[in-house]
């Protein structure tokens, strides 16, 4: 069952822009970051405190199905707040181009964590640097089916 709620754009205008195009779109158009061609998805949630909808880009990290976001925000001191969100709320939607699904999110730590980060610096080499940029350990979560 997909998140509902008054939906909240970003305060960032390329982020809330990004969304608007990808979802206007059914998911064909703005699928990947600028013009790198490397992929996106675009992560519903639910706002810790504010309790509205969230829509976050993020680079699409894809194993045999199963997806990982990474609370990098460009190697920042600080967690993005939609990792906030997603710790207190880990159902989420997640948008790949035109599939949408539910998904449970949950963060991997220890060597769980190892072969996601692996699998994200793979599929988007910056991340290395921005983990390099920062003290804090970026989170990793992979996002599995809900049970049932
Ligand atoms: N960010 C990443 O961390 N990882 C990625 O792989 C990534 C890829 C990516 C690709 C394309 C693109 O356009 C953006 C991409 N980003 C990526 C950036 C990402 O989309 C986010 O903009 C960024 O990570 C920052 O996340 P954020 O959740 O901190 O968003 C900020 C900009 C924001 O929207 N802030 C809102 C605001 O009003 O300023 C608040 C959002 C929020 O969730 N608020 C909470 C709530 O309850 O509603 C309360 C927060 C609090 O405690 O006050």
């Amino acid at each position: 069952m997909p998140l509902t709620g008054e939906y909240e754009p970003s305060s960032q205008e390329w982020v809330r822009e990004q969304v608007a195009r990808y979802e206007a779109s059914g998911g064909t158009e703005a699928t990947t970051l600028l013009d790198t061609g490397m992929p996106v998805v675009i992560v519903t949630n639910r706002g810790a405190r504010s309790g509205k909808i969230r829509k976050t880009p993020l680079m699409q990290v894809e194993h045999d199905g199963i997806h990982a976001i990474v609370a990098s925000q460009g190697g920042a001191p600080t967690h993005p707040y939609w990792y906030a969100n997603v710790v207190a709320e880990p159902l989420v939607e997640l948008q790949d181009g035109p599939r949408k699904e539910d998904r449970i999110a949950r963060e991997v730590h220890g060597a769980e964590r190892d072969l996601w980060w692996e699998r994200a610096v793979e599929a988007y080499p910056p991340y290395a640097d921005y983990q390099k940029a920062t003290e804090r350990v970026i989170p990793v979560l992979v996002l599995e089916p809900p049970a049932g």
